[in-house]
């Protein structure tokens, strides 16, 4: 916003430049307390999941870890993320014989003794492009991470978004990245939240339950959409959040259901099929681009921003 807005005085007229300036200080005033997060376009997390199936598809067909449409992942979320702004890295680990990426960015700013973290896996399974699992958190917390740079977000927390390799493996690549920080660098992590199946064609809305404040930063935003959630009993170990728990570090996220079936409740609550699976093309070859709900992606695109901004102001 601030260099935006010079580069907008110095090209405008007197008159013009004394606007913006008033512009700018009442627009800086009310960002430092808790500006609402923007609305996420589902259009634009499509299209980013659309990347990720055609690098699937040049590819053999899957994005798993140690082929080669996991690394031309990582390359195409890392350049989106590069021209926004960003500060990434990417952290290289060994796994069953083959070179493991995780990919991490870097918001400039806030405190860095207060980390608020967000993330998902990027690899999928053998068998498919992974669209839901995990293209769609990974889109989705690509779409949010370039709405922090566009909005020139000021958090007062220091913001990281990461991309994880090998999770299906047994999400290899967070926990290298936990066990590769000393004490104090973990000790500056004050959340994480995990995102990993967030547009389910049979959508649940689940919100991890394991820390309290976290949950109900969701359950609050989902309640003013008019959407009933259940807490995501049992999926404790079953992701990229596993490795931050074991750490003493509170977690949350959102998840949108797998190989587990829906109920007569859940259908009549949700609009869904009952009898059928959350997504019943996990980890198959099916999980393409028609594997998706658009309106859960939406939602938990919008919840997952929300979260964001929320949590770091
Ligand atoms: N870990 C997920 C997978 O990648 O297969 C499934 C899952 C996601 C389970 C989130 C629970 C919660
Ligand atoms: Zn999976």
């Amino acid at each position: 916003m601030k260099r935006r807005s010079a580069i907008a005085v110095a090209t405008g007229t007197a008159l013009a430049a004394s606007l913006l300036t008033v512009a700018g200080a009442q627009a800086g005033e009310q960002s430092s307390d808790a500006a609402a997060a923007p609305d996420i376009s589902v259009e634009n997390v499509q299209g980013h999941l659309k990347e990720l199936d055609s690098i699937a598809q040049a590819n053999g067909g899957n994005r798993a870890h140690g082929e080669p449409g996991y690394k031309a992942s990582v390359d195409y979320v890392k350049g989106k993320l590069d021209e926004a702004g960003f500060e990434t890295q990417v952290q290289e680990f060994d796994e069953g014989g083959a070179t493991g990426y995780n990919l991490i960015a870097d918001w400039p700013g806030g405190s860095g003794d207060d980390v608020l973290m967000a993330g998902g896996h990027l690899d999928s399974v053998t068998e498919g492009a992974g669209i839901n699992d995990n293209g769609s958190g990974s889109a989705g917390l690509l779409e949010v991470a370039l709405a922090v740079a566009s909005g020139d977000l000021e958090p007062s927390k220091h913001l990281r978004f990461a991309w994880w390799g090998a999770e299906e493996l047994g999400m290899v690549g967070s926990t290298h990245y936990v066990d590769s920080l000393d004490e104090a660098e973990r000790g500056k992590i004050g959340g994480y939240l995990n995102f990993d199946m967030i547009g389910s064609p049979n959508p649940g809305y689940f919100v991890y339950q394991e820390d309290q404040a976290l949950e109900k930063v969701f359950t609050d935003y989902f309640a003013g959409k008019n959407i009933e959630t259940e807490p995501a009993e049992g999926t404790e170990g079953r992701s990229d959040h596993a490795a931050f728990s074991d750490a003493g570090i509170p977690v949350g996220g959102l998840f949108t259901g797998a190989e587990g079936v829906m109920t007569e409740d859940q259908a009549a609550k949700w609009n869904g099929t009952a009898g059928e699976a959350f997504d019943k093309c996990y980890h198959s070859q099916c999980d393409g681009m028609d594997n998706l709900n658009t309106e859960a992606l939406d939602a938990n695109s919008d919840a997952l921003a929300h979260a964001v901004w929320e949590l770091s102001s």
